[in-house]
């Protein structure tokens, strides 16, 4: 199985609030349906989460009413990105269930606790695709916070132990310094935690779940032997398609050892 993350800098424009990328996610189902794997699948919240959480300080937790209304916005706003994502599968011939993170699960001082993954684990007996995403979620200790997709990926990885890990983003990989700042900037194909302590952590375009540099370090801990995390450019047609097909495509992989 491969554990794959679809990020909200693909699936919508994260410039435009709450506007859908449907012609694009529409391809990537296409491609992850035309590789034959079996996948898991995470997506991200982009302009349908990001923009409101930072307004209200979601991140932070619980400080005062009137962050209520905006949980409950973006509550509704992830789920109705969810719901999107669902159809563009379903059309591509990809069996989907919704898995929303928020209403299954919690979080303790902004570490997910899934203690129970039962319902996971029976979709994906019966070759059910659960789709989890980035969500505002209870917290024991701070009331709400907000729980990244690429959290979730590192529970799944875990739990799931898949064959390899997928994140597509909108940047061909990680950048020995900031692409839209330098333009010598080079792409490193193959990232080691050696190599990260050289990349300095401002080559990042930041929200409220962080940016490369911080998905990078998710990316780090989520690599066992033999298991590559790999960050990807899916607004490349075709380059999802050929990387779950093993071909060679322009990737950062994160690897543990050099
Ligand atoms: O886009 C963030 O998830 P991400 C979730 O995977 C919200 O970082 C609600 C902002």
């Amino acid at each position: 199985m491969i554990l794959i993350k679809l990020g909200g800098s693909v699936i919508t424009d994260k410039s435009a609030f709450k506007r859908f990328n449907k012609e694009r996610v529409s391809g990537l189902c296409r491609e992850i349906k035309d590789s034959g794997k079996d996948v898991m699948i995470v997506h991200g919240a982009g302009s349908f989460g990001h923009v409101l959480s930072k307004e209200h300080g979601l991140q932070n937790g619980y400080k005062s009413k009137e962050q209520i209304s905006a949980f409950a916005k973006v509550s509704r706003d992830v789920r109705e990105l969810n719901l999107m994502m669902i159809s563009e599968l379903i059309d591509a011939g990809i069996p989907p269930v919704s898995v929303p993170t928020g209403s299954c699960f919690i979080m303790d001082d902004r570490e997910l606790i899934m203690n129970n993954d039962e319902i996971i684990r029976e979709y994906v007996k019966l070759g059910i695709v659960p789709v989890m995403f980035g969500d505002v979620v209870l917290d024991r200790k701070k009331g709400f916070g907000i729980c990244s997709g690429d959290t979730i990926m590192k529970y799944l990885a875990d739990v799931f132990s898949p064959e390899a890990v997928i994140f597509v983003s909108d940047v061909d990989g990680l950048y020995d310094r900031d692409p839209k700042i330098s333009k010598d900037a080079k792409l490193i194909s193959e990232v080691t935690p050696d190599i990260m302590r050289t990349i300095p952590s401002e080559t990042t375009v930041a929200d409220v779940t962080g940016g490369v540099h911080a998905k990078i370090m998710t990316m780090l801990d989520m690599c066992s032997d033999g298991r590559d995390c790999i960050l990807v450019n899916g607004t490349v047609d075709g380059r999802l398609r050929s990387l779950l097909t093993g071909k060679d495509v322009v990737c950062t992989r994160v690897r543990k050892k050099g």
